[in-house]
């Protein structure tokens, strides 16, 4: 049964991005947090030990609890309905954390970037770009404004596509977009998911909150994504024929 509406579907297409609440039970939320306490590396009773501690992934995205929050919950058939029934990959999502810095002042994030882009240190090879349809960020605990939320950059997946359209994908250096806008954090409790598209320029605010922010990032790809990989089509919308006749 459809969940999202033409609606959701519009400002979908309008905004690159898409925020749902309530997608996943509190049993679901419960067993991802324990999860991921499983491997952080600090006291879960004691906040202040909480304080730039790690790691960033401290259990693995095929953990089953959080292999669930994707697949046992209507997320994955979420993505679908934007994209197009029996069109995407299974990627699971992984765990993404941002730990409390400590800092109480906050100012929001100078630029976003697009994923799948060479920089010194994010493993991805030199000349190479990776390329996905949708992806979703999914909240499994509350996040709070200036808590180190996912932060996308509305629009900019417009920006990006018409860009590409006459210049060379490996002509932004590092993915990093400059003069794409306004951003726009993403706060919400536990159970919040927020869609966006491969194109949406994004990153990581900074956590000036006391909480850890508990996030998992899923980027799924079209199964036929090595045939259009280099295809720039003049109807951005092509791969995504859920979303044409919206
Ligand atoms: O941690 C976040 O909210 C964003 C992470 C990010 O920018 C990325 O994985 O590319």
């Amino acid at each position: 049964m459809p969940v999202l509406s033409n609606e959701d579907k519009s400002f979908f297409k309008a905004n690159g991005y898409l925020v749902k609440n309530d997608t996943l039970t509190k049993e679901q939320i419960d067993a991802a947090q324990d999860a991921l306490w499983s491997g952080i590396e600090a006291d879960r009773k004691d906040p202040e030990t909480w304080i730039n501690a790690g790691p960033m992934a401290p259990v693995p995205g095929s953990h089953p609890a959080i292999r669930a929050t994707m697949f046992d919950s209507p997320i994955f058939d979420m993505a679908e309905e934007l994209v197009g029934k029996g069109l995407l990959n299974q990627g699971g999502a992984g765990p993404h954390l941002r730990y409390p810095s400590g800092q109480p002042e906050w100012s929001p994030p100078e630029h976003g970037h697009l994923d799948g882009y060479y920089t010194p240190t994010n493993g991805v090879p030199e000349g190479t770009v990776g390329r996905f349809t949708i992806a979703v960020t999914i909240y499994v605990d509350e996040v709070v404004p200036h808590g180190g939320g996912f932060t996308v950059w509305p629009g900019s997946h417009l920006k990006a596509c018409e860009y590409f359209k006459d210049h060379s994908l490996l002509s932004i250096s590092g993915g990093v977009g400059k003069d794409i806008g306004e951003c726009k954090e993403i706060t919400g409790p536990a159970g919040t998911v927020c869609f966006w598209h491969g194109r949406m320029f994004h990153t990581g605010a900074a956590n000036s909150s006391d909480r850890i922010r508990m996030a998992l990032i899923a980027r799924l790809s079209r199964k036929d994504m090595s045939d259009i990989l280099f295809e720039e089509p003049d109807d951005i919308w092509e791969s995504f024929p859920a979303l044409q006749e919206v």
